[in-house]
Formats: structure tokens, sequence, C-alpha cells
């Protein structure tokens, strides 16, 4: 049975265009790939900003130093959201702007930036949905041991109090760490993603600590939110499918869904690690020692929603023995699998259109994931907390930015979103990737995901057709006819 809430708002009821009353409409972004600022009002360096700068880790060695100067523009990217009549805004917590060092006292000017943007949110009308962790680890607890120590989880939980401390008058849902999977598995597995480390056994020691990480917060919000306040965590759940009906491809997709999904969804949804993972990667690390009495409890508490973030599905056969060991599996190229613990995993595409970043357009994968999400945790609300695409968007002699390809996958998601939830899946809200284009982490600024184009020499935004489209679609409670 999973852990949800029993004050956990009641389902909604259905709304006119298939979407449910109250469904939020949203849109998000990321501390570290829109502030800018990095220098400024006492940040210091995440283990992003060590990586950027360092040779050869992002593509045209592009930084988040500038970023879409969200820091300085938030007012006005707050009224274009509203222009928009974006229901909410699902934003990040940036941990060095809070506590440079990782830890000790909160350094005021950080939180302030966040209650000027939350108020401001507010008196917009637009719902403030905050994300605590999106991959901007203080490099000081990088140069600690980092994630796969122990201690980053405790870490987690102080600044966790210190944000709930400032911000828990005005925003009323919280997610704690955005994308846990990306953390651990590239950024200590493949190495494509900060702190660039390819260590296997780190890799699963880091997975237990985001978990742990991830427990202990939800104990801190509850334990200093309102009632009425709502606790998540978002997991990039790859909808993983086999190749081809062989035993051989079935056992692949059920070794890169143990460390792909379950490796989270097992101890925060069903408050064990699931026996096939801790077999499949006994040879790597100690269970035994990693998890400690009383850690799943921790990681099993109650919440309030879980959040989905779908871009494409995961397409995997058996690989002859070291065949699959240097890939491009959508995530970055990298001599060193990802996939810690399933090895000899082939990576394949859907066939069909595909976006900037290479990746299948499939909505059927995000339909089939909210539906298997939906009747393994009936009782959990979910919300699509990132899904979009990036398109090699220009500005037209007019200054127009027209993107049809985004439309339509847009609409083919939201599409999915609205079948899913008609086939009895509670879905409460849907966020577009990305409100803004903005540094594309290894891909830095060469991939842009935004409803809103970013010119990066001028800081011009230019609503691209996309946002137009999407503005309508929130007018109207759902998709046009
Ligand atoms: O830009 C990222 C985001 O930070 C996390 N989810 C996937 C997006 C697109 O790659």
């Amino acid at each position: 049975m999973t852990a949800v809430r029993s004050e956990t708002t009641p389902r909604p009821t259905p709304g006119g265009a298939g979407f449910p009353t109250g469904f939020l409409w949203g849109a998000s972004t990321a501390a570290y790939q829109v502030e800018g600022a990095a220098t400024e009002d006492g940040r210091t360096p995440s283990i992003w900003d060590t990586f950027s700068h360092t040779p050869g880790k992002v593509r045209n060695g592009d930084t988040g130093d500038i970023a879409a100067d969200h820091y300085h523009r938030f007012r006005e990217d707050v009224a274009l959201m509203k222009e928009l009549g974006l229901g909410a805004y699902r934003f990040s917590v940036s941990w060095p702007r809070i506590q440079p060092t990782g830890r000790g006292p909160a350094v005021e000017r950080g939180l302030d930036f966040y209650r000027r943007l939350t108020d401001e949110l507010l008196a917009a009308g637009i719902t403030p949905v905050a994300t605590l962790y999106h991959w901007d680890l203080p490099q000081e607890l990088e140069d600690a041991g980092g994630w796969p120590l122990r201690d980053t989880a405790e870490r987690f939980a102080d600044y966790t109090a210190l944000v709930a401390g400032a911000l828990g008058d005005r925003v009323p849902v919280w997610t704690t760490l955005n994308e846990p999977w990306c953390s651990a598995f590239l950024g200590y597995g493949s190495g494509v993603h900060a702190p660039g480390r390819h260590e296997p056994a780190a890799t699963l020691r880091a997975a237990h600590h985001l978990n742990l990480a991830h427990g202990r917060g939800v104990e801190v919000l509850r334990s200093l939110l309102p009632e009425s306040a709502q606790t998540s965590i978002t997991l990039n759940l790859h909808q993983v499918r086999a190749l081809t009906s062989s035993p051989e491809d079935a056992e692949a997709a059920r070794r890169i869904d143990a460390v792909g999904n379950r490796v989270f969804t097992g101890p925060i949804l069903d408050g064990a690690y699931p026996q096939d993972l801790l077999e499949d990667t006994a040879r790597i690390v100690d269970w035994d020692e990693l998890v400690h009495e009383g850690d799943l409890k921790t990681i099993s508490g109650p919440i309030d929603l879980l959040g989905v973030n779908y871009y494409t599905p995961t397409i995997v056969s058996a690989a002859e023995d070291g065949a699959g060991d240097a890939r491009d599996d959508g995530h970055g190229a990298s001599s060193h699998s990802p996939w810690t613990g399933a090895e000899d995993v082939a990576f394949h595409l859907a066939p069909g259109e595909r976006t900037a970043m290479n990746w299948a357009v499939d909505p059927e994968g995000l339909y089939t994931l909210l539906r298997q999400v939906g009747e393994a945790h009936p009782e959990l609300p979910l919300m699509v907390t990132e899904n979009g695409a990036a398109f090699d968007d220009y500005v037209s002699p007019e200054g127009r930015v027209e993107d049809p390809e985004r439309i339509a996958y847009v609409h083919s998601h939201l599409d999915a979103v609205r079948r899913a939830i008609a086939d009895g899946t509670d879905v409460r809200g849907y966020f577009l990737w990305s409100l803004l284009d903005n540094f594309e982490w290894s891909y830095g600024y060469a991939k842009r995901f935004g409803a809103i184009y970013v010119d990066y020499a001028t800081q011009k935004r230019i609503p691209k057709s996309s946002a137009r489209w999407y503005a309508e679609v929130i007018r109207r409670g759902g998709l046009p006819a």
C-alpha cells in the first residue's frame, strides 16, 4: 500500500474538456538552468558551476553564469506567465544561494530572491510549486563526499528546514528532489552530469542517500508546513519496453526497470528495495551496510503527490557481452554506462519523428506510463511535472518564432494525459518543460526547450507560437476540438 497522506485532497471532479476542475496548467524551470547571477548575493559554486567551467564537459564551453538571467528578470517573466494564463509555475531553489557551504545558517539575501519570486507569482494569481533540489549540490558538499556520503542526506534535511521556514507560508506544493536518477546515475555513473564521476558503487550509494534525503525532507516539510501544503518527489520514470518478446529482451527490460525506476519507486512508494535489484547489484554494493535500520520507514513516509517527468520511451534489448557498454541512450554519449548493475543492454530509438535531442516522439509512452503508475498506486495522485521537446527554433525576419513541431508534440502528449485521466488515472496537473529556453546541462544552450524563446545576447524574450497555443489550451481548460 503506497504511503499517501490521508489529508490528501479528494480526487477532483471531471471538468469540461477531459481535464478535472482544479487541474494545474503550468510550466517548469530549474535554478541553474535559468537564474544566472552565479556569484551574486552570497551564492557560491555548485557542482554544476564546477562541471560547466571544466573544459570539455559542456558543449561550446557554455555555463549557467548568466543563463536566462531569471534572477534579475523574474518580474518580466512572471508578467509573461500571467499573459499566458499559467495556473502554476514550478521552479527550483538553488541550494548554494541559501547555504553557500551546504551547512549552517541561511543567507537571507538568497531566501529573499525566492520570497520576491513567490510573492510576485501569488500577486499574479499563479501557484508557486517549489522543488528543493534540481541537481545543484553545493560544491563543498561534493568535496566532502557528495551524494555517496550518508551525511549529505542530513545536510539536505537542514537545508529543507531553512527553505520551508522562509517560504512555507506562501508555497502550497513542494517537491523534494527532481529526477534523482539523473543525480545518481548520470552524475556518478556515466559522468555526463556533474560531478562527472563514474564509480558504480558510488552511484548506488548516491541513489540510496537521495532516497533518504527525500524521506528526511518530507519529515521536515511536514513538521514545518501548514496541513494544507502538499509534498511530493519528481521522478523521471523510464517507460521501459523490450524490443522483442524474446526472454532475453524481457530480461534486459527488467534490469533497466530495476535501476531506472524501481530503485526509487520501491523504497519511496512500497517501503522496500526490490529483491531483483538487490540481487543484480549485490556484487557492486553491500546493501546491508548501506541501508540502516529505519531508513526504509523514513524514505516511505506519506506524500501527497508523485511528480512524473516524461519525454520519450526507453526501448531495450539484450546485447552481446560488452556490446552495450558504450552507448548514447539519449542521456548523452559516454564510454561509461549510467545503468549500473544492468550491463549488456542495447538501447533503441522508437521509429518515427525525433526532437532536436534525437528523442523519439511517442505520446503513447506517456499514456502507458501514467496508466502503469496509476494502476500500481491507485491512491496516489500524479502530476506531470515535466514534458516538452527541444527543436531548432529561430527568429524569423519578422521577429516571430514559429514552432509547429512543439505544438504537435505537446498536443499529442496532453491528449495522452487526457486519455489516461478518462481511463481512471488521477492526474492533477501538467507542467510544460520549459517556460523559457535555458541551459540544457551538458548540451549547454544548443537545445531550446522553451515555450518562450530567449535571445541570449540581449535576453529578449519572444513567446513562440507554442506559447500562444498553450495559452489557448489553458483558457479553454483543454485541447481544441
Ligand atoms: O532540462 C531537463 C530538466 O532539467 C530535467 N528534465 C529533463 C529536461 C530536458 O532534458
